[in-house]
Formats: structure tokens, C-alpha cells, sequence
């Protein structure tokens, strides 16, 4: 239960991003983190900042600078962030190899996902953004990981995840790996028809279902 004056300066977080505070974003961000504000949340409150952004860029108040400032602010808070983020590290879990489709950079969400799977206990081979099909197979193949994690935020690039697929079933990797899809433009419908095995609107929703995937192999 956060207290009255963390809440207030949480809410804060949103609206420095929002209005390109990088200083205020970072420390803010640092500053509830060493009260002991668990940083999900804190990042939680970062992504609502963020999905702004993508709203005003939307309707035209905001051009791709203003993208690349906030991208870049965001990118500062987490790094400033990382020692406060707790868990079990060494892989015990098991293996998630983890890409941004082809033709894709955005990496901002994907890395938070690599940040939080780790800090839960799994090996991540993060192989980028803009990353073939062919190479995500191979990296699959060669690991021998058990969770495939996928991002895509561009709706034409969506196309990318079923090519995947058929690379992993061509390969007869299909059945052996999990795959995981995430990103602002993927939705449960498009999920079900790539065939994929789960969804995560969220960071925190994806390491939830990784976990009780390795939980039901021990
Ligand atoms: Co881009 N962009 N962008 N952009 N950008 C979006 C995605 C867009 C929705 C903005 C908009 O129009 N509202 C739009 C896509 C529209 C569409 O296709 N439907 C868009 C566009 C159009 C573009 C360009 C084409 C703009 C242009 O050049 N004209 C261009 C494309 C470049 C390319 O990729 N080839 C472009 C470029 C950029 C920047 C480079 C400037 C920058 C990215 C910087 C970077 O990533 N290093 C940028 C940004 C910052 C955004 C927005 C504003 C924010 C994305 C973000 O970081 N969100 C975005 C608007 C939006 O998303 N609302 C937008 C915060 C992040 C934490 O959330 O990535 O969703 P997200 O990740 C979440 C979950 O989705 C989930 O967990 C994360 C944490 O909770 N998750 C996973 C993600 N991956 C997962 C994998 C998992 C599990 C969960 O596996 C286990």
C-alpha cells in the first residue's frame, strides 16, 4: 500500500514523460524506487505516459521527434531503475529467446519484458529488434529454449509472426516451444489466429504465463 504522498508523486511520473522532463522522469522514477515503490508500478505508471504519447502522435500534436525524445526518456528511467529491480537470476527457469518482429525497432516494451524475465529466474537470448524470421528460428533451434517471445507494434509488420510459425513447424520445433506474442498492436483475436500459444497486453502478464509454463514442465 503505497502512501498518500508516493501515490501523488507516481501519478507525477506520467505527465514528466508526457511533457519530455527527462530529468524529472529519471529521478522521480529513481527517487519512489529507493522508498521502496515497487518498480512495476513505476514502470506501469511509465507505459501510461507513453501510450499518451502514441494518442497525441495519433491525433497530430506529435510528430516522430517527439516519439524519439519520449522513447529516449524512457529508455534513461529503466536503466536508472535496473538495480532496484529484485529477483533470482541464472536462467533456473529455463530459456525465452525474445525478438521484435522484421521491420520493426520498437524495443522499449520488449526490453522491459527481457529486464523482468531475467529478474525472474530465465536465461533471455535477446536478439534485438528487426529480426528475420529465419534468425528467430535459428536462435530457437540452436538455444533448444522452450518459450518463444515475440513484440510487434506496426500493424503491416504483423505479418511477420505467422512466417514464424511455419519456419518453427518446418523445422518440427513447433511443438517443443511455447509462443508468446506482446506489443501495442498485437490483440488476443490476431494472437488466436497466428496460432500462437498466449497473449500479454503487459510485461507483467507475460513473465506471469512463462512462469507457469516452466512451473508445469518441473
Ligand atoms: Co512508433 N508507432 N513508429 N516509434 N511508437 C507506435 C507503435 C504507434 C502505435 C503510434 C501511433 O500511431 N499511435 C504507431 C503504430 C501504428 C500501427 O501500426 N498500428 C507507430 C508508428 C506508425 C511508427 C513509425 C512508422 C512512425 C514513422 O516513422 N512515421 C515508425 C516505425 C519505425 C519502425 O519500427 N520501422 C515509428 C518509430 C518510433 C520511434 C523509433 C520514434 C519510437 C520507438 C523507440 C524505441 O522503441 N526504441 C516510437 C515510439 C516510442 C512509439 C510509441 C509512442 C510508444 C511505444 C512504446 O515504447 N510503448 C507507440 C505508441 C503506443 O504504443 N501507444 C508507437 C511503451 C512500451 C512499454 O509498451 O511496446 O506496448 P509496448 O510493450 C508492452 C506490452 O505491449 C508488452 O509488455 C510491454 C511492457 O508492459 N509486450 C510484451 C511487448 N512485447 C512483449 C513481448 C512479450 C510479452 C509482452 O513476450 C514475452
Amino acid at each position: 500500500m503505497l502512501k498518500k504522498k508516493q501515490q501523488e508523486e507516481l501519478e507525477k511520473i506520467a505527465d514528466f514523460l508526457v511533457n519530455f522532463d527527462a530529468e524529472s522522469t529519471k529521478e522521480g522514477a529513481l527517487a519512489l524506487a529507493k522508498q521502496g515503490v515497487p518498480v512495476d508500478k513505476i514502470i506501469r505508471k511509465m507505459t501510461e505516459g507513453m501510450n499518451e504519447v502514441g494518442k497525441k502522435y495519433e491525433a497530430g500534436e506529435f510528430f516522430v521527434p517527439e516519439l524519439i525524445m519520449a522513447g529516449e526518456m524512457m529508455k534513461e528511467a529503466l536503466e536508472a531503475l535496473r538495480p532496484y529491480m529484485t529477483g533470482e537470476i541464472g536462467g533456473k527457469e529455463g530459456t525465452v529467446v525474445l525478438a521484435t518482429v522484421a521491420g520493426d525497432i520498437h524495443d522499449i516494451g520488449k526490453n522491459i519484458v527481457v529486464t523482468l524475465l531475467t529478474t525472474a529466474g530465465f536465461k533471455v537470448i535477446d536478439l534485438g529488434v528487426d529480426v528475420p524470421p529465419e534468425k528467430i528460428v535459428e536462435a530457437v533451434k540452436k538455444s533448444n529454449a522452450r518459450i518463444l517471445g515475440m513484440s510487434a507494434l506496426l500493424t503491416t509488420n504483423l505479418e511477420q509472426i505467422p512466417i514464424v510459425i511455419q519456419g518453427l513447424k518446418r523445422e518440427g520445433l513447433r511443438n517443443g516451444v511455447k509462443v508468446i506474442l506482446g506489443g501495442a498492436t498485437v490483440t488476443e483475436d490476431f494472437a488466436k489466429k497466428a496460432e500462437v500459444d498466449a497473449y500479454a497486453k503487459d510485461a507483467l502478464t507475460g513473465v506471469r504465463i512463462c512462469r507457469g509454463w516452466a512451473e508445469s514442465r518441473q
